[in-house]
């Protein structure tokens, strides 16, 4: 069935999953979230994509949950979040940090509630200068979800994400760049070029070594370093045995540019 809610291309190695209902700043209901799962589960299957690229369309990023999906009369519908958040939210982040490719998040305006934790499960979030991130779960009542007490105090330290979400005020994205949740800012016009083309750089890398690197990175979030220690030796024999090693190493001794085939 074709998407409804997102829009999906695939070009130069490079998925492009972009959020598509403009007009609610791309809040996410049920269906919406469907799509997107199922998006990240063909570029884990598909050997053509060698980086996704996730952005929204319109003026906003993503306002986070659809909150007019729960209501009807005014009155807040009996919903079991619990469950809509393992149905919706969560296969999404795991299925961001299972995908071993890189993942860049475009954020091209706000980025609010689950839209902003969204974003900070990414491997590279590349912002426009007009964009914003709020914890916008405290102000109507709710705790933050999506990983967000996972990735925001690991990103930014705990202190920072506590007033974050305790207050729920607006980042901008040079705030959140120089306290480090995330990795670029760039001018609004060439906000989609730029992290296009640095997408398009991560799809010509040696796909094998990232995924791996990708899968050490996640163990650090929580293993002690022995464990780590045994991790980085088992997949760097891994990483070892891929033909973008030996074409890596050729083309060093060779003097010339490496031609990665992400296997
Ligand atoms: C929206 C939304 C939206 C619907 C803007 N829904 N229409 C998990 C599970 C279970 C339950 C609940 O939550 C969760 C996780 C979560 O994500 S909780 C957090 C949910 N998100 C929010 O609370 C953010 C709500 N939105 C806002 O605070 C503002 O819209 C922001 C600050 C994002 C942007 O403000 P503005 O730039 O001033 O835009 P706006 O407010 O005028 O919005 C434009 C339109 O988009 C407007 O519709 P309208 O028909 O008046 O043009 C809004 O109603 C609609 N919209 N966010 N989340």
């Amino acid at each position: 069935m074709p998407d409804q809610f997102i829009s999906v291309e695939t070009t130069r190695g490079v998925m492009r999953i972009t959020l598509n209902r403009p007009e609610v700043l791309n809040s996410f209901h049920s269906l919406m979230a469907a799509e997107v799962q199922a998006a990240l589960r063909s570029a884990g299957s598909d050997p053509a994509v060698r980086a996704v690229l996730l952005t929204g369309a319109g003026r906003a990023f993503c306002a986070g949950q659809d909150l007019a999906e729960f209501r009807s009369d005014g009155a807040p519908q009996p919903v079991d979040f619990s469950a809509h958040i393992r149905k919706t939210y969560n296969p999404i982040v795991q299925a961001i940090r299972a995908l071993e490719k890189p993942v860049v998040c475009a954020v091209n305006g706000v980025a609010a509630g689950a839209g902003a934790n969204l974003a900070l499960a990414c491997d590279f979030v590349i912002a426009s200068g007009t964009a914003s991130f709020i914890q916008a779960f405290v102000k109507i009542g709710l705790v933050p979800d999506t990983g967000g007490t996972f990735f925001l105090p690991r990103l930014v330290g705990l202190a920072r994400a506590t007033a974050m979400m305790m207050l729920g005020e607006k980042v901008t994205a040079e705030e959140a760049l120089a306290c480090g949740m995330i990795y670029r800012v760039c001018e609004p016009t060439s906000l989609m070029q730029e992290a296009g083309a640095f997408a398009e750089l991560l799809a010509s890398q040696a796909t094998r070594g990232l995924g791996l690197t990708k899968r050490l990175l996640n163990a650090s979030l929580a293993g002690d370093l022995g464990t780590q220690l045994e991790l980085e030796a088992e997949l760097q024999g891994e990483a070892g045995r891929t033909a973008d090693h030996a074409e890596g190493v050729a083309a060093f001794l060779q003097k010339r540019a490496p031609a990665f085939v992400g296997r």
